[in-house]
């Protein structure tokens, strides 16, 4: 079906009817209508659906169908720029460019033939062949190219399985011997535990144009969660454009592959989508390509969507949509062209759905032809597309340059036992050390004190903004309040603490950037990082006026998604590892939303990937009454993934503490993402503020150590809140043989630091673990044996709400008299 440069469409075509104003209305028409009677499916299975729009006759009909409707369906009429609807049909009525038909029968070739090798020599396992969609290669191919032509150094790709091992070799360009040494046996102790499957690794290479464009290839680590990779390959670029300045959206270009079951189905992807063009996550436009084979697994497309394509859902956007055969290859690499020109010309998203079939069942060991019998009739008879594309072209030697190709790739084949295997992914360390070009230090630990006269001189510029601005009376207190708090003259609360770690670090040099739902102001009201003037909503952001030579802080208010956005910050605390990166949840609870870009990315990235991340999750986590939904962060689900030092877990009990802790985050070379437990009643409650002498303190402390009781008969352990509940009880009972200890940081458990603690209070009998959430939850059952192996003959006691199947009552009434009892308890239990 290769259509060659013989169809150029004739220049004069729509011209030619430009001056009749009924030519104007029937080419308007397809151009609404032509996509949904294109020639999309090269098996005919998904038929064009005719439209009484459509049935005109004549010779402007003639030619705007054979525009509209032969195997390009554009859909770009409901785009709201005029010039970029007239920008689009120009290109579309308007002469095509050449092909350079030999160089894409090659590609097709090493395609196919890579695949049929890998099927010949390691029959029976997992490959997700490209088969029936390899127009894959030379679309991206001419993609590259024409970003190398636009000034593109590097191409930033997020793609799942389908297609995954040919785009290792044909577009990352790594030898194919290391593809096939995948599939040679290894010896299992190396990657006992960590590592990942061949289909999901990262690869990364370089790739030379035709016209001598060197672009780096970053093909980006992928879960099985199909679509997960999204948002994490868009925050990467866009941490690298920030990088790079001006230049940076030019230079970085993001391209997503999608399968079409997951596009239609899957939500993260509509969070991504929903990114662009926000100004603190757009990317100046993402390519992406639906690798689309009519099929998910077993399931049919038409039960995957409740729309005639799976693109459909980024109909929402303003965004066009270039529906396109697989099999008319020329239009394949045009579309790739012109939806490149209109990414750079725009600075938009574009999608390319891209229908061809998929040749083998889905991993090649099952059998497709119990699902779908009928199409996989069709299919087995059906040449691979370099057949038909040389056919279509004529080229003559094809079967002898096929030959060569196989036996290309056999040989390569051959010499994959050969191949060194990596070294397991184990030994990498966690500590990170590139930015300032030195060999790798342990730097666990740093100060992150700060001297008075510092404070003072950081607050100056915190709580001042510029004469003209009109400054909304409750924020102008707020700040003669910090004003006082940086000068000593008041405890400082969490909002002060934060704002003072921040502009600490910008001025130290570590970027800082910041996102969430409602972040800016905070949820609480805690954090006005931005002054909004009362008469004309100008804005000024003190974090961004602290000195001349600071580096860049940026806080923003995400869209209403969690996974999205998470994902985003995660792939952006990946590329910009000396900035700290923060994301927050409304509540600690909304994290489960982002369950999979916890679970696959930031507690196993280092694992399966040797992938570092600095990112921290602050997550509002207490029991206030506020019912199921707003009281837990889920501490349990955390501990549950920590293990191997894959992050640090902390739960800071008062304003100092947490300002240590986001400092350290930022200025210790060693990244590790950080789980923290953030207050929500607490974040001015006087118990946990801190006298301004504790922000010089030189560390964070892992364990707050009771400094009010001499010789315990008792020790409460306990994290945040109730901890400070715990002390205003023993004040009102006037007790003086319970010392209440704060564990700040969980994980990595701080072992030496309790040791000492229980050591110092060596006459307490008693040692309980007190925690506000209920026995399931919480983190009961990861500090009890640990506790318990610590605690040596004395006995480890514990108070909790009882089991329940929700994390708190709705009853804000039953919530106050559980909180008196737990209170009453910790002070009472035996063993
Ligand atoms: C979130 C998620 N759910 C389910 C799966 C299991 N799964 C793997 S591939 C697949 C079908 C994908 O179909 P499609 O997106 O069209 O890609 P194709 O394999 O057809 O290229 C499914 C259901 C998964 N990997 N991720
Ligand atoms: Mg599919």
């Amino acid at each position: 079906m290769a259509s060659g440069s013989k169809t150029a469409i004739d220049p004069q075509s729509a011209n030619a009817f430009g001056a009749s104003a009924d030519a104007e209305r029937i080419f308007d028409a397809f151009r609404q209508w032509g996509y949904l009677e294109a020639d999309l499916d090269p098996l005919g299975f998904l038929r064009p659906s005719p439209r009484p729009e459509l049935q005109l006759r004549g010779r402007a009909a003639e030619e705007a169908r054979r525009v509209y409707c032969a195997t390009i369906g554009a859909e770009f009429m409901h785009l709201e720029d005029t010039g970029r609807r007239r920008w689009i049909q120009e290109r579309l009525e308007g002469p095509q460019t050449e092909v350079d038909q030999d160089h894409v029968l090659d590609q097709l070739m090493r395609a196919d033939l890579f695949e049929q090798v890998l099927q010949q020599r390691y029959l029976g396992n997992k490959r997700f062949s490209l088969e029936g969609v390899t127009a894959l290669i030379p679309l991206v191919d001419e993609i590259i190219e024409a970003a190398g032509e636009y000034g593109a150094v590097e191409l930033v790709m997020g793609m799942s399985h389908r297609g995954r091992l040919n785009v290792i070799v044909h577009v990352a360009r790594r030898v194919p011997e290391e593809v096939f040494a995948g599939f040679e046996d290894v010896d299992p102790r190396s990657v006992l535990g960590s590592g990942d499957v061949k289909y999901h690794m990262g690869a990364t290479g370089e790739y030379e144009t035709r016209t001598g464009h060197k672009v780096h290839i970053h093909l980006v680590s992928n879960p099985s969660h199909l679509e997960a990779v999204d948002p994490v390959t868009v925050g990467r670029t866009r941490a690298k454009q920030d990088r790079a300045g001006a230049d940076g959206t030019r230079q970085y270009l993001p391209l997503l592959v999608h399968g079409d079951a997951a596009f239609a189905g899957q939500g993260i992807l509509a969070e991504t989508l929903n990114l662009a063009d926000l100004p603190g996550y757009s990317v100046g436009g993402t390519v992406h390509v639906i690798v689309n084979n009519l099929l998910g697994f077993t399931t049919l497309y038409s039960e995957e969507q409740s729309s005639r394509f799976a693109a459909q859902i980024s109909r929402r956007q303003d965004i066009p949509i270039f529906h396109v055969n697989a099999e008319d290859v020329d239009a394949v690499i045009r579309v790739g062209r012109l939806a490149l020109d209109y990414r750079y010309t725009f600075g938009s998203d574009v999608v390319i759905d891209m229908i061809g079939y998929r040749r083998h069942g889905h991993s090649e060991v099952d059998d497709p032809t119990i699902t779908q019998p009928l199409i996989y009739k069709a299919i087995k008879d059906h040449p691979p597309l370099w057949e038909i594309y040389a056919e279509d072209t004529g080229i003559a030697d094809a079967q002898a340059r096929a030959d060569a190709v196989r036996a290309e790739f056999e040989a390569a084949q051959s010499r994959a036992k050969s191949v060194r295997k990596k070294p397991s992914l184990r030994q990498l360390p966690g500590y990170w050390d590139t930015f300032k070009g030195g060999r790798y230090r342990a730097q666990y630990d740093v100060e992150t004190g700060l001297s008075a006269n510092e404070i003072q001189a950081i607050t100056a510029r915190l709580t001042s903004y510029p004469e003209d601005f009109h400054i909304h009376p409750k924020v102008k207190k707020l700040l003669e309040q910090r004003s006082e708090m940086g000068e000593g003259k008041r405890p400082l609360d969490y909002g002060m603490a934060e704002a003072l770690a921040f502009a600490s670090l910008v001025k130290a040099g570590v970027p800082v950037r910041l996102s969430g739902q409602d972040s800016r102001r905070g949820t609480f009201n805690q954090r006005h990082s931005v002054l909004i003037d009362t008469e004309n909503e100008h804005e000024y952001m003190p974090l961004q006026h602290v000195t001349e030579s600071q580096a860049r802080c940026e806080i923003y208010n995400s869209s209403l998604s969690e996974a999205g956005v998470l994902g985003f910050e995660y792939g952006y605390s990946r590329d910009y590892p000396e900035a700290l990166v923060l994301w927050e949840a409304q509540f600690g609870d909304f994290a489960n939303v982002a369950q999979a870009v916890i679970d696959q990315f930031i507690s196993a990235g280092e694992d399966k990937w040797g992938l570092l991340s600095g990112l921290v999750l602050l997550l509002p986590h207490g029991y206030e009454g506020q019912g199921p939904e707003h009281s837990s962060a889920r501490v349990e689900r955390f501990l549950q993934l920590a293990a191997r030092d894959n992050f640090q877990i902390c739960q800071p009990s008062n304003a100092a503490q947490y300002f240590h802790l986001l400092r350290r985050q930022g200025l210790r070379h060693w990244r590790k993402p950080l789980v923290v437990f953030t207050p929500k009643s607490m974040l001015r409650h006087p118990d946990a503020s801190s006298p301004v002498g504790n922000f010089s303190l030189p560390h964070f402390l892992n364990v707050l150590p009771d400094a009010e009781v001499r010789d315990p008969e008792r020790i409460l352990l306990c994290t945040g809140k109730i901890g400070h509940e715990l002390r205003t009880e023993r004040k009102k009972r006037k007790d003086t043989s319970t010392a209440i200890v704060f564990v700040e940081q969980l994980y990595p458990f701080p072992e030496a630091e309790l040791v000492a603690e229980l050591e110092r209070h060596d006459g307490a009998r008693d040692i309980v673990w007190v925690q506000e959430e209920p026995a399931n939850m919480g983190a009961l059952f990861y500090v009890l044996p640990r506790l318990r192996r610590i605690a040596g003959k004395r006995g480890v006691l514990s108070v909790k709400r009882s089991a329940s199947a929700t994390p708190a009552t709705g009853s804000s009434k039953a919530h106050d008299v559980e909180q008196k009892t737990l209170l009453a308890l910790a002070f009472s239990t035996k063993a």
